[in-house]
């Protein structure tokens, strides 16, 4: 998984407004809208203790103060603490937190300790650009299409199995394609293939991933991927409609799926 940036995180809400006209104009609905419909809580006044954590490549600059933003966007209160790591996690408890975010370079959690509820980014950030995608008030089918099967693409097509939808998933990765057969029941899809589709999830960490013959005229792609998997030319060729950004998106559906 790529690791975040703080160029990936500079004008993160102005990215995110950007994503949510979009995601309003293609599915009815905005970001709480969808995280609500997912997991069906609303934040109340929870306290949000965001953690700095030094493990692996050490703190981003901006990350912290970026789930501070995001907290407070989607109506909690949040503080970041003064310390970081295990220092950090006691001052948060102190602190009266009820729901810890911390990550390092593997994983990003929320842990509500109130409820006992966890949550991790990749599980959500699938779960809701699948949500997203799957919402799209001019698909012309229940097929969708995900493009790696990864931590976040395999989250993404289950959930989009469990709603009912035909997925075909694509991932050179010959086990992971055998897994997702057997235990999701995903089609194989020939990523050289000519099948369209008017939806598509993408969730690789890499650029170019859809080619022209995959997706229909006036299709919503939906992904967290950084690089962007879209082609600008097909983007712009095709009309298809983009929804990307690089971290409120995934920390929303983390924040309400542990309330
Ligand atoms: O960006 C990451 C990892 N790729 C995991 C995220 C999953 N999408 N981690 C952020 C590391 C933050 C750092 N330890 C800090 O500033 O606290």
């Amino acid at each position: 998984m790529a690791l975040l940036t703080p160029e990936d995180l500079e004008d993160l809400l102005d990215k995110l407004n950007h994503n949510n006209d979009i995601i309003r104009k293609d599915t009815g609905m905005d970001i709480a809208e969808i995280c609500h419909a997912i997991y069906g809580t609303n934040p109340g006044n929870e306290r949000v203790g965001i953690i700095p954590i030094t493990a692996g490549n050490g703190i981003i600059s901006t990350f912290s103060a970026s789930l501070l933003a995001i907290t407070e966007y989607f109506g909690m209160d949040g503080f970041i603490t003064e310390h970081a790591d295990i220092t950090g996690y006691h001052e948060a408890i102190k602190g009266n937190a009820d729901i810890i975010l911390m990550a390092d370079d593997h994983i990003f959690i929320a842990h509500n300790l109130r409820n006992g509820k966890i949550a991790t980014n990749h599980v959500c950030t699938g779960v809701v650009y699948a949500e997203i995608a799957s919402q799209y008030l001019h698909a012309d089918s229940k097929e969708i299409l995900v493009i790696g099967m990864g931590r976040v693409g395999y989250a993404g097509a289950e959930h989009l199995v469990n709603k009912g939808f035909t997925v075909y998933a694509c991932d050179p990765d010959r086990k992971i394609m055998e897994k997702a057969k057997e235990e999701l029941g995903v089609i194989p899809y020939n990523c050289n293939g000519t099948k369209k589709f008017s939806m598509v999830l993408e969730a690789t960490p890499n650029p170019n991933t859809i080619s022209e013959g995959m997706v229909a005229e006036r299709c919503l792609v939906s992904t967290p991927g950084i690089p962007c998997g879209l082609p600008e030319d097909i983007g712009s060729r095709d009309h298809v409609d983009l929804v990307m950004e690089p971290l409120v998106i995934g920390v929303a559906a983390m924040l309400y799926s542990v309330l």
